[in-house]
């Protein structure tokens, strides 16, 4: 994780950020200097120094768009535009995003800001993009064809509204959206309460993420748009475990985690050691009265869901979907399941002709992930993440959380595997095992049959007669 602080200091003034090329000289006089980031980390939180303060959240493998200060109007400027996005070290993918990442940055303001947003369209195709869940003029809602022209390839359109009401939000085009979407173009957008608000509490660690899926060929690049559900790539900010940062908070922090979905489907989200409560949704914070202690949500499609909960247990959480083939990486939905099946004499006839051939899944399919198999190039394994005991056996929508005692206020370094206390770890049994007594009362059976004459449960077998071809 690399400490972030190009951001705008003031009007006009930028550093450290690359700028378009093709924005021109006149048109710079005007609009804010776009900023681009490429890399894959979760950059530190962006904290303001002008405009209203406020507590700023972390992206998940992701960053907060800087902004400018113009006579009282908080400038952003979005620069819509093919990236390449690593979702994993080893697998690049070729996206759609926002400043050089798929999702685009986050955007932070306050209560009662008044934004402006240059949404640049660097795509083959027009865009507009839809500011999900804001109060707002209408024809600033941003779609295409309803509430304004679409952004044509090239131009630069701007949006400018108050942001009404604290809360979560998220932003993604309403032009092309199954292709724009499916490859990758939607971002966060935090409101932050301008004062202290009775449904929203303080906490020391603020995350989000979007969901998003994407059909992606082993070997290949590119999505496939025309993909309706049965996407191979689950991904969180467009990042797959093992790429996606664990969560690092400090024993007794108060965490919010905030979780959007712009998929095509639900995904229940899923914690370890803690139980927590749904402090507020899209539509704004929940009421106190209407929180209960969960330790799985169902973030639904166009949902976003925010979590609170005290990291009071120290230890590497599993923080995943809860969707078994939502942790899995790239893999052909039409392997058959091999559970049970003994192939090992067919195995040794096949590899005299194929010699990279291997089995897979005779005794389930941990094998996977410890497997050598050649992959094609640009692909993950299906399941894997080493651990300090061996492989995760895990992918796609999985991350870690990361309680300790010893991290720092405001640090998100990873502080390395938890080191368990003596005597804290499941173990190997090494006594002798007796037989299972449990059938044992009822004479071998834990359902007995009712006493009944024979001819009741005599089971008709007849031979099939007269099948022609068999
Ligand atoms: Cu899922």
């Amino acid at each position: 994780m690399t400490n972030r602080r190009n951001f705008l200091a003031g009007a006009g003034a930028l550093t450290g950020a690359v700028a378009a090329a093709s924005v021109s000289k006149v048109t710079m006089a005007a609009l804010p200097e776009p900023v681009l980031q490429t890399s894959p980390d979760t950059m530190a939180p962006l904290l303001p120094n002008t405009g209203r303060p406020y507590k700023p959240v972390v992206t998940l493998n992701g960053w907060t768009l800087p902004w400018r200060m113009n006579q009282g109007v908080k400038e952003f400027h979005l620069v819509a535009e093919p990236v390449v996005r690593e979702m994993a070290p080893g697998f690049k993918a070729h996206l759609w995003g926002y400043n050089g990442q798929s999702p685009g940055p986050t955007i932070e303001v306050v209560e009662g800001d008044r934004v402006r947003i240059f949404v640049t369209n660097k795509l083959p195709e027009h865009t507009s993009v839809h500011w999900h869940g804001q109060r707002l003029p209408n024809g600033m809602d941003g779609v295409s064809g309803l509430t304004q022209p679409a952004i044509p390839a090239g131009k630069t359109f701007v949006y400018e509204f108050v942001a009404r009401r604290p809360g979560t939000f998220m932003y993604h085009p309403h032009a092309d959206e199954m292709t724009q979407m499916a490859m990758g173009m939607m971002g966060f957008w935090i409101t932050h309460p301008k004062t202290q608000h009775p449904l929203i509490d303080e906490v020391d660690r603020d995350f989000v993420f979007l969901l998003n899926a994407y059909d992606i060929d082993p070997g290949a690049y590119t999505p496939k748009i025309m993909t309706m559900l049965d996407f191979n790539l689950w991904s969180w900010n467009s990042r797959l475990f093992p790429g996606i940062d664990p969560l690092v908070v400090r024993k007794n922090d108060k965490v919010r985690i905030r979780v959007g979905n712009l998929t095509m489907s639900n995904h229940p989200i899923h914690i370890h050691g803690h139980e927590f409560t749904v402090t507020g949704t899209d539509g704004g914070p929940t009421p106190k009265t209407s929180r209960w202690p969960e330790v799985t949500t169902d973030v639904a499609v166009g949902q976003m869901r925010q979590i609170e909960f005290l990291a009071d247990e120290e230890g590497d959480w599993a923080f995943h979907c809860h969707k078994s083939h939502h942790t899995m990486n790239a893999m052909g939905h039409e392997v058959p399941t091999m559970i049970g099946v003994d192939h090992r004499k067919v195995a040794g006839e096949i590899s005299k002709l194929l010699p990279d051939y291997m089995v897979m899944g005779e005794r389930g399919m941990a094998d996977m992930a410890e497997m050598e198999m050649p992959l094609p190039d640009n692909t993950l394994p299906m399941m894997t993440g080493a651990g300090p005991f061996g492989s995760v056996e895990m992918g796609g929508m999985f991350s870690v959380l990361k309680v300790r005692k010893n991290q720092k206020p405001g640090d998100y370094k990873d502080p390395g595997w938890y080191q368990h206390p003596a005597g804290e770890v499941a173990y190997e049994w090494t006594g002798s095992l007796p037989n299972p007594a449990r059938f044992a009362a009822e004479g071998g059976k834990s359902m007995p049959l009712r006493n009944r004459p024979a001819k009741d449960i005599e089971v008709q077998i007849r031979k099939p007669q007269g099948h022609a071809g068999h």
